[in-house]
């Protein structure tokens, strides 16, 4: 049941990805992604390449199955974390933040497949040109760092610009965005927010309460000035952005307030003064269940929606 060309590229059972969230993202929930016929990925962030060394072979003791690292390509460790991915031969790397390009020679020369996030019609083009295997075409629906274009404006542009298999990604939680991605040309779609309730999530119960109690209007874009937007859940520390933005503070100002803001709400549960990166689908999410559960509830559904929709015909 919908197996598409990324299945067959990935090795994995169902189109669909594991957001790569930063701290969110840990082996336990990787492996139990990839378990489940998913492919889970590892989210690297800022982190240094000893800790994503440490997540790969946790995650390797905890599943057989192809799992991924994703690469923040903003992090200051981001050569070292190249250098990790390499010499553990994962079996897939997505990145975002940036453009890979200068990694993607090494990564295809040691069978690994690549797989950049992309916000635009311009990159994806760039990044096929280049080698790479897919592309994630991610909506601004997302959470965390986030392009301009909606998920249902980009992922149809972006098909039709590329010759390469294009996941989509942004507000896609159940079966009726799974199938909507499918309709726009899409071979599988990555899900980030819908994962972070999932029971193998290690985020602090906190911070998978504030996604469970958000609601659709509950996520803002903070930080737009410094150029780098990240969508996150709304609380004080939004309002202390908002109050830089009226006062159009300078970018080190954004910075300083941001720094180590997301660990703090995922590890340490301060959703208060936390970054609480989320995307706008946090109101579809209700309940925390197995990561096995989120998949096989959103074939179920898709089934259901790919049933009324043929009725409609
Ligand atoms: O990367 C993400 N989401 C993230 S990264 C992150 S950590 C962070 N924290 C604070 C500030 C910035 C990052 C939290 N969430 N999603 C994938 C994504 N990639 N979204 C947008 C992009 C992107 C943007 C520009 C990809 C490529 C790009 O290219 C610019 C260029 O150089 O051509």
């Amino acid at each position: 049941m919908f197996h598409t060309k990324l299945c067959d590229i990935l090795g994995i059972k169902y189109p669909i990805i594991q957001g790569g969230m930063a701290w969110v993202a840990t082996a336990e929930l990787a492996a139990a992604v990839s378990n489940a016929g998913g492919l889970g990925i590892i989210g690297a962030g800022n982190a240094p390449a000893s800790f994503v060394r440490q997540q790969i072979r946790k995650a390797r003791e905890l599943t057989d199955k192809p799992f991924g690292v994703n690469v923040m390509l903003m992090s200051p460790f981001v050569e070292e974390v190249m250098d990790a991915v390499c010499e553990e031969r994962v079996s897939v790397i997505t990145t975002g933040a940036g453009n890979p390009g200068k990694y993607i020679e090494r990564l295809k020369s040691l069978d690994i497949k690549v797989i950049p996030v992309v916000p635009s019609v311009a990159l994806a083009k760039r990044m096929e040109r280049e080698g790479v295997d897919a592309v994630i075409a991610e909506g601004t629906e997302s959470g965390g760092h986030i392009g301009e274009l909606t998920t249902l404006a980009l992922v149809p542009q972006v098909v039709d610009a590329v010759n390469i298999p294009v996941v989509a990604a942004g507000g896609i939680a159940d079966g009726r965005g799974f199938v909507a991605a499918m309709a726009l040309g899409a071979c599988g779609v990555q899900i980030g927010t819908r994962f972070i309730c999932a029971v193998e999530c290690t985020a602090h119960e906190n911070y998978k309460k504030a996604v469970l109690q958000a609601g659709d209007r509950d996520s803002v874009v903070t930080g737009r000035p410094t150029g780098h937007p990240v969508r996150v859940l709304k609380n004080r520390l939004t309002r202390q952005f908002e109050l830089l933005e009226k006062n159009h503070a300078p970018v080190e100002e954004f910075e300083k307030l941001g720094a180590g803001k997301l660990k703090a709400a995922v590890v340490d549960g301060d959703v208060e003064y936390g970054s609480v990166m989320a995307g706008q689908i946090a109101g579809l999410v209700n309940e925390i269940k197995p990561a096995a559960q989120i998949i096989q509830d959103i074939l179920g559904q898709a089934k259901v929606v790919i049933e009324k929709v043929r009725g409609m015909i």
